[in-house]
């Protein structure tokens, strides 16, 4: 295989494949990605951090104006839509204000005192039915908002063996997504994610792909599976799990963020971006395969960095490492697999991962009309030192609450 420097032709096809890939490639935010988060020792409160729903909106739409590729902001049930639909009406008005949409709708089954046992896997049925109708409510705001998903995190699972039946508490969500599913239209997805523990230490409930892919069928076929990067055993090939779920036409998005140990939920690509690099090279080298179907999505909290520039640094990360996947010349590649080149193969494979995409970021940015650098962009704007002056009282006081 050839390693010379390339040509002017190269370089043309390669800027071409890029901006390709940059126009239509979106990443949603997390509304909590904004807010005081930390971890169970404590919090660190930023001054800067939202506050308020219309904060969070305020801040996602800066991030969108910066990166021009994250239209959308997560929001979370609880924290985001304390009333349930009656909040629609506000979160419409920010929509408009800020220029974002809603995005994902994440039910919240994990922080009332009831759901101490479980939620939809609880062996009591009125906590189910609780469980079902906050399920209920949720598909009915995305409705509301015109969102596609509602994705459903579940905490359930216990803490010592023989404490709780395994093999029912299956059938218990069973009954309760499948019922959800059916109060869904046609417009929309439901994902499920899986994790394999925490909080429970003994078992969770859906702790992995299988389990998740098993409740999706159940429930109806609108439902995918979501793969957040952190909720996986260490050493877990996770862009093998990624083509499993491709190939079964289930893979219904993801919540992306990077970990050193366990959930640590740290930004994209900062400890080990090639695994980023071969999850998108799954996707962008399945024929037929477009984006639209795939919800990519930011789930991080940054205790100690700054909420705006960890969420930048994120959006553009991604973007560099999907770019870099759409390097990969797969009628090359699939050619050498063939041939049991082995050598070879890898090395195309590692050169477009390790091709330095920023130049041509930088004149997709141009060539769109978006800041070229959006990390210094954010930084010259003074909109960090503005949230701050406007919100470190309201943070002091609070301690840094989610509300
Ligand atoms: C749980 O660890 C998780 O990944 C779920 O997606 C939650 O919705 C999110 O984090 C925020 O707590
Ligand atoms: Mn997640
Ligand atoms: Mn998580």
């Amino acid at each position: 295989m050839s390693t010379s420097i390339a040509s002017t032709s190269d370089l043309q096809h390669q800027q071409e494949r890029i901006f390709a890939a940059l126009d239509g490639f979106r990443i949603e935010v997390p509304s909590w990605g904004f807010a005081n988060t930390g971890t169970r020792f404590g919090k660190f409160v930023q001054a800067g951090a939202a506050t308020s729903i219309a904060e969070k909106f305020a801040d996602a739409g800066e991030v969108n104006r910066l990166t021009g590729a994250a239209p959308t902001v997560a929001l979370h049930v609880l924290w985001d839509l304390p009333n349930g639909t009656a909040d629609v009406e506000t979160i419409r008005g920010l929509e408009a204000e800020y220029g974002v949409k809603a995005g994902s709708i994440n039910p919240n089954l994990f922080q009332s005192q009831e759901y101490k046992f479980g939620s939809i896997a609880n062996p009591d049925a009125g906590v189910r039915k609780a469980a079902l109708d906050h399920l209920l409510e949720s598909v009915e705001i995305g409705k509301a908002l015109g969102s596609r998903d509602v994705s459903l995190w579940i905490a359930d699972g216990s803490n010592y063996p023989g404490s709780q039946s395994i093999r029912r508490r299956i059938e218990w969500m069973e009954e309760v997504l499948k019922a959800t599913h059916d109060a869904m239209n046609e417009t929309q997805r439901m994902l499920v994610e899986y994790k394999p523990f925490e909080p429970a230490f003994y078992h969770t409930d859906i702790a992995d792909w299988g389990m998740a892919l098993h409740l999706a069928r159940v429930a109806g076929p609108r439902a995918k599976v979501l793969v957040d990067t952190g909720h996986h055993y260490q050493g877990t090939n996770i862009e093998q799990i990624v083509a499993w779920l491709l190939h079964t036409e289930s893979l219904g998005g993801f919540h992306f963020n990077d970990r050193k140990y366990a959930d640590d939920d740290l930004t994209l690509g900062s400890i080990d971006p090639y695994q980023l690099f071969r999850i998108f090279h799954e996707i962008v080298s399945t024929p037929g395969e477009t984006t639209d179907n795939i919800a990519y999505m930011i789930d991080q909290s940054h205790n100690l960095k700054g909420k705006m520039e960890a969420m930048v640094q994120s959006v553009v990360t991604a973007q560099e490492l999907f770019a870099r996947a759409a390097l990969v010349d797969q009628e090359a590649l699939t050619a050498l697999q063939d041939e049991c080149r082995l050598v070879e193969a890898e090395e195309l494979f590692r050169s477009a991962f390790w091709t330095d995409v920023r130049p041509m970021l930088r004149a997709w940015r141009k060539a769109r009309s978006l800041p070229v650098e959006p990390l210094q962009e954010l930084r010259t704007s003074g909109y960090v030192e503005r949230i701050s002056a406007e919100r470190g009282a309201r943070n002091q006081a609070s301690g840094g609450s989610y509300a």
